[in-house]
């Protein structure tokens, strides 16, 4: 038998038992605190050798120097060109349209000039090194590297440092030629909040980088919010989740297998699915309870769908709509007849997947949006990893002698309402010319 939570609307607790479902709570626990805050000061102060001592200690991986654990981009080409032809053309494939989905979101330099004649603008500029956390063990995807990095790529970044743990020296090939594929810079087998660290301040042979990104145990996201301020980061990711809106008119087992598409990542991931007919989520849990035992990860998958799975009735589809609303969800699929329709009914969710056709599997590997999205009802305020993530602004001010005899008076009145002298006398130089700034 299948566990799986069995939700309507129409329940008078119905929104507690959503809350208690939807309540994600990913602070790190004192444990994890503690640890993280050693490995920090200890790689801050000793740099390499304490990196060599982690990765003795935790990752089982004893070597000489740091500079034993950089990987030649030579050993992640050759990796590449040994992988089974099939398996190079999907990397390639995907690679591809990764980029050019990404070609789109690139930022460009604007300027105007107002009546006063003062030009306003801004200039986009990339950051110049990043670090991209690759998990290894139970999730080592080398999809997360191309998602990761291609996005960096196409804003053009100078240097991309990859870290990924390599227990005992093993390495996927496959994580290899991704690295290869994304155009990665450098390569570190390190891993946990010891690579954190390393990325963060820098040692004496892992660079030092502005921002770091990429997803990671609990380890490494506590690492990456204790080390941002010093640096930026992308987000702090949690179990990844997916909700299904469905019309009743979709094989019920396409929408089964997508739901288990996402519990199969682990005990805590979260896969719902809201639909208006009774009748039709009695059809999906018995296609789930046909197809489950033949599922190479069925234990995670039934843990998961018992923990955080749930079968949702609502009224219609535009309830369904509310209730996708206040999930926010990282990952939404519209398998509805008017998906374009429900969609502008969505306001917070980190992708949309429309139509039956669409799988969000799609999305994880190939479709062209990075699958790094905003988890646990972050969609709220957050978006998915994008080129933007890796650029950043800077704004122009231009001001001609009239236009300064336009601002000035404004910004001396305001300086002077502040207490500001200076600023306001500043400002009075440009328009009078001389220093007046008694008066
Ligand atoms: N669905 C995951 C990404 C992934 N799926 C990688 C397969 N490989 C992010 O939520
Ligand atoms: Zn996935």
């Amino acid at each position: 038998m299948l566990e799986i939570e069995r939700l309507s609307t129409t329940q008078p607790d119905f929104g507690d038992r959503l809350e208690a479902l939807t309540d994600w709570h990913d602070g790190a626990t004192h444990g994890v605190e503690a640890a993280v805050s050693d490995i920090l000061t200890a790689v801050r102060e000793q740099g390499d050798a304490a990196l060599l001592h982690y990765s003795a200690t935790l990752d089982g991986l004893a070597v000489e120097s740091v500079a034993a654990l950089e990987v030649e981009l030579s050993r992640c080409q050759i990796a590449l060109e040994g992988l089974e032809a099939a398996d190079r053309e999907a990397l390639e494939t995907a690679a591809a349209r990764i980029r050019e989905y990404h070609l789109h979101q690139r930022q460009s330099d604007w300027e105007k000039t107002e009546a006063d004649g003062t030009r306003l603008g801004q200039q986009v500029r990339p950051l110049e090194r990043v670090g991209i956390y690759v998990p290894g063990g139970k999730a080592a995807y080398p999809s997360s590297v191309l998602m990761n990095a291609i996005p960096a790529h196409v804003a053009g970044v100078d240097e991309i440092v990859m870290v990924a743990p390599a227990p005992g020296g093993e390495i996927a090939p496959m994580v290899l030629a991704a690295a290869a594929v994304a155009g990665v810079d450098r390569l570190f087998l390190l891993g946990g909040a010891q690579a954190v660290a390393a990325l963060a301040y820098g040692t004496e042979t892992v660079p030092a980088v502005d921002k770091i990104v990429g997803p990671g145990n609990a380890y490494v996201a506590e690492a990456k919010r204790r080390v941002f301020g010093h640096v930026g980061i992308d987000m702090v990711a949690g179990p990844s989740e997916i909700l299904i809106i469905c019309d009743g008119q979709t094989d019920p087992e396409w929408i089964a297998m997508d739901l288990f598409s996402q519990a199969e990542h682990d005990e805590d991931a979260r896969a719902l699915l809201v639909c208006p007919e009774a009748r039709y989520l009695d059809d999906v849990q018995a296609a789930m309870e046909r197809l489950l035992p033949d599922m190479e990860r069925s234990e995670i998958i039934r843990a998961s769908l018992a923990r955080r799975g749930a079968l949702i009735c609502v009224r219609d589809l535009a309830e369904a709509a509310e209730v996708a609303n206040a999930i926010a969800p990282e990952h939404l699929e519209l398998s509805v007849v008017e998906p374009e329709r429900l969609a502008s009914a969505i306001h917070h969710a980190g992708a949309i997947f429309l139509g039956r056709y669409t799988p969000e599997a799609l999305g994880d590997y190939c479709a062209g949006p990075s699958h790094v999205l905003p988890t646990s009802r972050t969609a709220r305020f957050a978006s998915p990893l994008g080129v933007y993530d890796f650029c950043k602004t800077t704004s122009l001010v231009y001001c001609t002698p009239e236009s300064a005899g336009v601002l000035g008076p404004v910004a001396s009145r305001l300086a002077r309402a502040e207490g500001l002298t200076a600023h306001a006398r500043s400002a009075e130089y440009r328009f009078s010319g001389t220093d007046e700034g008694g008066r």
